[in-house]
């Protein structure tokens, strides 16, 4: 692990959110006072910035949301998963013109839009920000962190906590329900919507394993295929089998969302379910359950690398690897060595005896 060191978003690159191809070359450096106020007054470039420093796991990033914390708590998250080609992206789009008609500001990440199952979405996430272009109200994002180290959902509600205090008012998050990343992301929304769509397989057997679970509402896209009754008596059945975890009881809404039918249905279903769960207390259990999480994620990532940065050439744990390889020593001894060897963070006062002698 390496910790770099602060940065100013002078040395980065971004991706701007309306043109997703152009590498914008950043100039000139702000100080972080600067940029976490343009990305209070929603400057797009500098918002934009800021999440390219989340993406990237630049330490800038922390040092702005440490900034911006304050400003954030206010969005709602609203989660979009499903299986490859459901028409996320589309009901997405159709959820963001409904939103706007309202006149609300949202935000939209798209999670890892280029899907190796459909290919294409890079086109359709382009024409979606072609349309949007021009609209201050509405920021679209696509982030494609897959693979790095420590998961999505913490990038993922980092960059959501960037549009928060840009003001935006709802964060759409799209992804593709294929994993545990899209299930812990799932978590982190206010609401979860989870799409199923016919003819594409979408087995309800199949979505059993921990995915049933994240729905706060389920959305029966392409609804104008044939199969979609098949596909709702399945769905209810399952429900009716599925203990609900909490009172609410998700609902089934049909949608096509090419033509924006059952959009607005949609959107009131989420809205009540909003309100239903801050009334009884469990959205703020649901946040709070999170921050939890994350705290002890935050203290795991310090630890781990205060104990790499106390030997950046990495020796030390070679070393051990090595004697647990040769079975002189066992993992659990090593560990607690390496963790005795660690620095605490400079200017605390060191506790006990932590450091070796
Ligand atoms: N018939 C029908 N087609 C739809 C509907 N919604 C979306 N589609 C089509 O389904 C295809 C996939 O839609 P997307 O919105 O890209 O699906 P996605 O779930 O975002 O796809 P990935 O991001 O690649 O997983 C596109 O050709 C859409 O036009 C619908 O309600 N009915
Ligand atoms: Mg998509």
């Amino acid at each position: 692990m390496k910790f770099s060191g602060w940065s100013s978003p002078g040395n980065c690159s971004t991706t701007m959110s309306n043109s997703p191809s152009a590498k914008l070359a950043i100039s000139p450096p702000m100080n972080l006072d600067d940029w976490a106020e343009r990305v209070r007054r929603n400057d797009p470039r500098s918002v934009a910035q800021a999440i390219t420093a989340i993406e990237n796991r630049d330490p800038a990033g922390e040092q702005l949301l440490r900034r911006l914390f304050s400003f954030t708590g206010r969005a709602t998250l609203i989660g979009v998963t499903g299986a490859p080609g459901a028409g996320k992206s589309t009901l997405v789009d159709a959820l963001a013109v409904a939103l706007r008609r309202r006149r609300h500001s949202i935000g939209i990440l798209a999670i890892d839009p280029s899907s190796p199952f459909t290919g294409g979405a890079i086109l359709g996430d382009r024409i979606r920000m072609q349309a949007h272009a021009d609209d201050p109200g509405i920021f679209i994002r696509s982030m494609a962190t897959r693979g790095a180290l420590g998961g999505l959902a913490g990038p993922t509600f980092d960059a959501a906590m960037i549009l928060d205090a840009a003001g935006m008012e709802f964060i759409l998050i799209e992804t593709v329900g294929v994993g545990q990343d899209e299930v812990e992301i799932a978590r982190i929304a206010d609401a979860t919507l989870l799409l199923l769509a016919p003819a594409m397989g979408d087995d309800v057997q199949a979505l059993k394993a921990g995915v049933m679970e994240i729905a706060d509402i389920f959305v029966l896209n392409k609804s104008d295929l044939p199969g979609a009754d098949r596909l709702e008596a399945d769905v209810a059945a399952a429900l009716t089998l599925t203990p609900a975890p909490s009172a609410w009881q998700p609902p089934i809404v049909r949608t096509v969302a090419t033509r924006a039918e059952g959009v607005e249905e949609l959107l009131g279903q989420v809205f009540w379910y909003l309100e239903e769960a801050r009334r009884s207390g469990a959205l703020h259990q649901r946040r709070t359950k999170y921050w939890r999480e994350r705290i002890l994620r935050i203290v795991h990532e310090r630890l781990l690398a205060q104990v790499l940065l106390d030997d950046p050439a990495d020796a030390t744990l070679s070393g051990f690897a090595e004697a647990v390889a040769m079975r002189r020593s066992d993992p659990y001894s090593a560990a607690d060595s390496l963790l005795r060897t660690a620095t605490p963070p400079s200017g605390q006062p060191e506790r006990g005896n932590r450091r070796r002698k």
